[in-house]
């Protein structure tokens, strides 16, 4: 069934994890695709449910809580606030956003479970699972890393290697390792509910590989190929953990067990329209029962293999669910050249983006769509940013709309002129106009966002050089209808771009309706000639884009290589050179080797030690912070190194006449600098 064919339809984009703010690898991925098509299919009248929620299970979230001695709960609470406010001041427009820490989802994953487990679906196994005997817990999915069996990545998780794909199990790992003490865990024996995938190998070969061979994209094809004809096959996986944050497995003997995440997450999919058709008064179950609605999952490349085999043998087992007609992942956005990290902090946050860019939402929508992963990773420089931004918005866009107004303004008070007669470019360039609805739609239809957008920069290039090839600030001189005319056409061509637009630039096309007056437009009213009725007063000119310099990107690229040193000297095993000095300032330091005659703790202190020590040049007190490394035993009649002429400095009551000099590790353990055998006391150190 081709898209006019369907009823209503079902969106959904994949729920991110409540353990971190959204960055643009998460736009690029799927929430732009996504309401760019839902805003679309809104603007042809469809009946749609475009539903997405934040995923608060997972070992993702009780990672980042343990890491900040905070709970779980606090942990979603805090960034499902921040997403759903970063998904609304882009202008993605979500039906509903729910999050699975919601009662209702709890009631319907838990019931899906059953469902399965009454049917018989699940094997349950007592299998050996890592443990970590340190921390006293199993080691499931982001708990345990170790080298990916597949493609070698050293990062791989117990569930998954994000390089590759592939959906692992903790015990395929190589090299496993706790995430939680670092140590390599041990096998331990424990209960849990296994989908036999294996089982479901024939039906969806055949309705991926055959049903959707010509229609979905073929990273995913190829991804689901590699699963469904690996030699091994697909293998059991288990749909529950040993967590204690998560959907208690509602069945016998599971005390201690949740639902595995990516078991219960995609049911939040199913849980969110509930709520949102619950708030409307609507019934949810034809947006996921009927077999007249077009369900479609917006997803990175990482998350193939859960939308396309495990969740729809899941929807495919209950029986009462239609299956996905589409799953347009797409690849990675890597940032500057390099893998977006949230731990190195490589990234470009949203949140920063809309302090540092306001009103400038519209720039990354069309940056990111234009440069979007569809086929292939893709990179994201701030120098195309601002590239992209002064060369086709502000140069072609916005130079076009801008100048179509004030000329109307200037020329015809602001009223829109009366067409009168049409020169044969005239009728040339409104039949080009008429074309554009229906090549950008199609391009939607197919999920090629990047080549739609492409065309509507097209028509935007049609109308700017409408205007510069007819001159309209030259043809008023003698010929006003001539000038109205012209004005005319490019007005309307204006509002024809504003609707198509509308997808991928919402806040701008919200600007021009707003100049234009115009409300309730909509695809059906694309391509036509009078969309802005001669006789219309239009308000002033609205800034749609503005120049970006270069000092604005220049400090972006180095807010990025800052984050990078500073995450390199978080990393580093090495404390990082002071800034260079002169040799003059080397010559000032006298540093000679001593001896340590009496060594005694400093009462009231627990790192001070009081050394007397013999410089050769006479004796000295000095006090030390080293009690916390050396019994003063110790110290007695040893040769050590010491800064003599440095100004004495009076510490608990006492003055200290220089300093000893000690070899300090990045975990700040302290060891003695000593000379070699029979030095002589006050040989000079250089
Ligand atoms: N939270 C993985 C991710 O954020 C997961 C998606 C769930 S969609 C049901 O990449
Ligand atoms: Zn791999």
């Amino acid at each position: 069934m081709n898209n006019k064919d369907f009823k209503r339809y079902t969106v959904t984009s994949a729920l991110p994890y409540a353990n971190g703010p959204l960055h643009i690898g998460h736009m690029a991925g799927c929430y732009i695709p996504s309401d760019i098509y839902v805003r679309y299919l809104r603007s042809m009248g469809r009946d749609v449910a475009y539903v997405c929620g934040s995923d608060e299970h997972g070992v993702a979230i009780t990672i980042k809580a343990k890491k900040e001695g905070i709970t779980p709960q606090e942990v979603v609470d805090r960034y499902h606030e921040m997403m759903k406010g970063s998904f609304e001041a882009f202008g993605i427009s979500f039906d509903h956003y729910s999050r699975t820490s919601a009662k209702i989802h709890h009631e319907t994953a838990s019931a899906f479970f059953k469902d399965l487990y009454e049917k018989g679906e699940f094997l349950e196994q007592s299998t050996e699972q890592y443990f970590d005997e340190e921390a006293g817990q199993f080691l499931a999915d982001r708990y345990i890393e170790g080298t990916c069996p597949k493609c070698g990545h050293d990062g791989a998780y117990g569930d998954q290697c994000e390089k590759c794909g592939s959906s692992l199990s903790p015990t395929d790992l190589i090299n496993p390792k706790s995430k939680l003490s670092g140590n390599t865990p041990v096998l331990k024996e424990t209960k849990h509910w296994f989908l036999d995938l294996a089982r479901y190998t024939e039906f969806l070969q055949k309705w991926i590989l055959v049903d959707h061979k010509d229609d979905w994209k073929n990273n995913v094809l190829g991804q689901c190929r590699s699963w469904l004809e690996a030699g091994d096959g697909l293998q059991a996986r288990s749909m529950t953990r040993d967590l204690d944050w998560g959907i208690p497995v509602p069945v016998e003997g599971a005390d201690g067990k949740v639902l595995y995440v990516w078991f219960d997450a995609p049911i939040g999919y199913i849980s969110s329209t509930k709520e949102w058709a619950n708030e409307k008064g609507k019934d949810w179950e034809p947006y996921w029962k009927d077999k007249e609605t077009k369900l479609v999952h917006f997803i990175g490349k990482d998350n193939i293999v859960f939308h396309c085999i495990i969740f729809p043998a899941i929807l495919k087992t209950h029986g009462e669910y239609i299956l996905p007609e589409n799953v347009p992942a797409n690849e990675f956005l890597n940032l500057e050249g390099e893998k977006i990290s949230t731990s190195r902090n490589w990234a470009v946050w949203l949140h920063e983006y809309l302090e540092e860019f306001p009103g400038k939402q519209d720039v990354l929508r069309y940056v990111l769509t234009a440069n979007a992963p569809e086929t292939k990773d893709n990179d994201f420089t701030w120098k195309d940013f601002q590239g992209r931004n002064n060369s086709e918005l502000v140069a072609v866009y916005g130079n076009f709309v801008n100048r179509a107004v004030v000329l109307t303004h200037k020329f015809f008070g602001g009223v829109v002129p009366a067409k009168s007669d049409l020169s044969p470019y005239d009728e040339e360039v409104l039949e080009a106009m008429k074309a554009f609805p229906d090549k950008i739609a199609a391009s939607i239809e197919r999920y090629r966002f990047r080549e739609a957008l492409s065309f509507v920069m097209d028509f935007a290039r049609l109308g700017n050089k409408y205007l510069a090839d007819t001159e309209p600030w030259k043809t008023i001189k003698d010929d006003k209808d001539r000038t109205g005319t012209i004005l005319n056409i490019a007005l309307n061509i204006a509002s024809n771009l504003a609707v198509v637009a509308e997808p991928f630039l919402p806040f701008t096309s919200e600007k021009i309706f707003n100049m234009f007056n115009l409300t309730g437009l909509n695809w059906k009213n694309a391509g036509e000639f009078d969309l802005l009725k001669a006789g219309v007063s239009i308000n002033p000119a609205a800034l749609l884009f503005e120049k970006i310099e270069d000092n604005v990107v220049e400090a972006q690229v180095n807010k990025l290589l800052e984050a990078k040193k500073k995450n390199e000297l978080e990393n580093t095993a090495v404390t990082p050179e002071k800034e260079t000095i002169t040799y003059d300032d080397f010559a000032k330091l006298d540093m000679r080797v001593v001896t340590v005659l009496t060594a005694e703790p400093m009462p009231k202190s627990k790192k001070l030690l009081k050394l007397t020590v013999d410089t050769g040049l006479g004796k000295r007190t000095v006090l030390s912070g080293v009690a916390e490394f050396f019994k003063p035993e110790d110290l007695i009649g040893q040769q050590v190194t010491m800064l003599i002429n440095l100004a004495p400095r009076k510490m608990m009551g006492v003055d200290s006449e220089g300093m000893i000099l000690m070899a300090e590790d990045k975990d700040g353990s302290l060891r003695l600098l000593k000379p070699g055998t029979n030095t002589a006391n006050g040989s000079m150190i250089s």
